[in-house]
């Protein structure tokens, strides 16, 4: 290769990354028309990837066609990186059959309110994935004590039913993963009913010791010690059990237990599932006390493993992992060989949330340049404000919607796949216990809350007249249709979904701005963190920058406008700054 066919190469692969992110920014169309688009797109960034180069248009176009079958491929499999995840809590979305309980019939009739499948109108969600908390058989109300990997909970519906709510989601554009819990079993599993009995061929696909152990325990729990872990069924055998004893862990040194796991998600796959949530995933393989308990080197070897299957089996399905600990935890399960496709940013969470909260958006910076500074370069980002098993967001927000709004906005500027956890668009009330954080979705101010036309399996929580689906549809003002314009806003800028991060101080306290810079666009987002107008706003004169369009007002812009309490602007800027 001489020089000018390297300097070819280089600019080839920034090219066909442009093209791939062409493709998502291209919605609508039908295949030939985005070929033809992306091309002359591509075309159009001659000037930008080849300034002074002696190539002429139509060989460049010979090459992109050349390479564009390859890239449609590629394209397809990180989707994740374009979408806006819905958290569902089944049990409390919506009844479909009148028993009080949520079911999957329930949600697919209300697929249109997340995704119509018409990017061209507004009055949906706009999320493109869902989430759905474990519909396995359980015991339990959350299921995450699963009875039956292979089976959907009868309370939920029928294995057909998943079928269909994954065609009618499909239908919509939108994805579906589900919640795989690996770790542990029900003790009400028949794997663990069997095991009980030391003679029995499942006697090893749980964990065993003949007398109470010492040194281990709960290791996100200071206070707790081995009898919180190691549960006695009788008397010289004791089973452990990181979370409770109705929660026996599988025995993962067992070879048996590591192929039905595979084999568990690949059924999942095949029944139209796109791919997974792994619960307590940093927990598998427990070599000993303390340490041994989280993030062992067995643990890591198997996800690579697990990942790599899955992947084999369906190259698009996605992988996120609950691994609640810190960015250096965090980091080698998105290290290669590659474990996860993303793990959820706790820190980040806590950091945007109390951000809000203190007014004080230093802890959102800071943490987030932590997480790029400490995450693989190339690693991909799942953010959220809370889930499941966290305080809902306007709880920890004294009420304050205009803060509610503030966490959304910046949830959905930042770089990562953003998870919205049912209920939160309108502001769900509701803390601790667990319970009270699973209620009812608030659909209208009916009876039932619109949910059931029986009585809820769990009191709706009605705090306040407007928490509802119904009355926020139709106020431009609620919180509903600030999610709904965030995300719509989110899926028509590349930049705020593929964009980079980097601050731009624009010497004001209560203001916090950054660049999302993607190779297509540069966007410049400003928040105003407190409950002043902050006027006079200027570009720094060393970033060279220049505002071109206010895309939060859809209007040209030349200044930045004086930003109301709480208010947000994201401009166009120019020139396109590259990464
Ligand atoms: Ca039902
Ligand atoms: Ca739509
Ligand atoms: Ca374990």
């Amino acid at each position: 290769m001489n020089h000018d066919d390297i300097i070819l190469n280089i600019r080839m692969k920034k090219s066909i990354s442009t093209m791939k992110n062409y493709f998502f920014a291209v919605k609508g169309m039908d295949c030939t028309a985005r070929v033809n688009k992306a091309i002359i797109a591509i075309t159009g960034a001659k000037r930008m990837f080849w300034p002074g180069g002696s190539m002429d248009r139509k060989t460049i176009v010979f090459f992109l066609t050349f390479i564009l079958g390859a890239t449609l491929a590629a394209a397809a499999d990180d989707w994740f990186r374009d979408a806006v995840f819905y958290e569902v809590f089944v049990r409390s979305f919506s009844d479909s059959n009148g028993d009080g309980v949520g079911d999957l019939n329930g949600l697919t009739a209300r697929l249109d309110y997340l995704n119509d499948g018409d990017p061209a109108t507004g009055t949906d969600l706009g999320v493109t994935a869902l989430w759905l908390m474990p519909i396995s058989p359980s015991p339990s109300y959350h299921g995450y004590d699963v009875t039956d990997y292979y089976g959907v909970n009868e309370d939920y519906g029928t294995m057909e039913d998943f079928k269909r709510l994954a065609a009618e989601a499909h239908k919509r554009g939108m994805r579906v993963i589900i919640d795989l819990v690996l770790n542990h079993s029900s003790n009400q599993h028949p794997w663990f009913l069997g095991a009980s009995d030391d003679k029995s061929p499942k006697r090893n696909w749980y964990v065993w010791k003949k007398s109470q152990p010492t040194g281990w325990s709960q290791p996100w729990s200071s206070g707790s010690s081995s009898d919180y872990v190691w549960h006695a069924l009788r008397a010289g055998e004791y089973y452990y059990g990181l979370f409770y004893n109705g929660m026996p862990d599988l025995n993962y040194f067992n070879a048996a237990v590591q192929e039905e796991m595979i084999a568990v998600a690949k059924h999942w796959l095949d029944a139209g599932a796109d791919g997974f949530r792994l619960d307590a995933i940093r927990y598998l393989f427990e070599s000993g006390p303390g340490k041994g308990q989280a993030d062992t080197p067995e643990t890591h070897a198997y996800l690579a493993r697990f990942y790599q299957a899955l992947k084999q089996h369906k190259p698009d399905c996605y992988l996120v992992g609950e691994i609640w600990s810190d960015a250096d935890t965090v980091a080698p399960y998105l290290a290669v060989p590659r474990e996860l496709d993303a793990a959820f940013n706790f820190d980040l969470a806590g950091a945007i949330v109390g951000g809000v909260k203190d007014r004080n958006s230093g802890y959102i910076n800071a943490t987030q340049e932590v997480t790029l500074e400490t995450y693989p370069k190339d690693a991909a980002d799942a953010t959220f404000l809370t889930n499941h098993d966290q305080n809902r967001v306007l709880n920890e927000l004294a009420g304050k919607v205009e803060r509610a709004k503030m966490a959304a906005t910046v949830l959905l500027t930042i770089p990562g796949t953003p998870f919205l956890y049912y209920g939160e668009e309108i502001g769900m009330p509701g803390t601790k216990p667990d319970e009270n954080i699973r209620k009812p979705m608030l659909w209208s101010d009916g009876e039932n809350a619109g949910f059931s036309s029986a009585r809820p399996w769990n009191a709706p929580a009605r705090v306040r007249p407007g928490i509802h689906v119904k009355a926020q549809a139709a106020d431009p003002g609620s919180l509903l249709s600030h999610y709904r314009r965030l995300i719509h806003l989110r899926a028509d800028h590349i930049a705020l979904r593929r964009g980079d991060y980097k601050e731009l101080p624009l010497g004001h306290k209560n203001i916090y701005a950054f660049l999302r810079r993607h190779a297509r666009q540069t966007l410049l987002v400003v928040h105003n963190f407190s409950s002043e107008t902050v006027p006079d706003l200027k570009l720094p004169a060393e970033s060279k920058l220049k505002l071109i369009r206010d895309i939060t007002g859809d209007s040209a812009s030349e200044a930045i406008p004086p930003l109301a309490a709480w208010e947000t602007r994201i401009f166009e800027v120019a020139p396109v700054v590259l990464p």
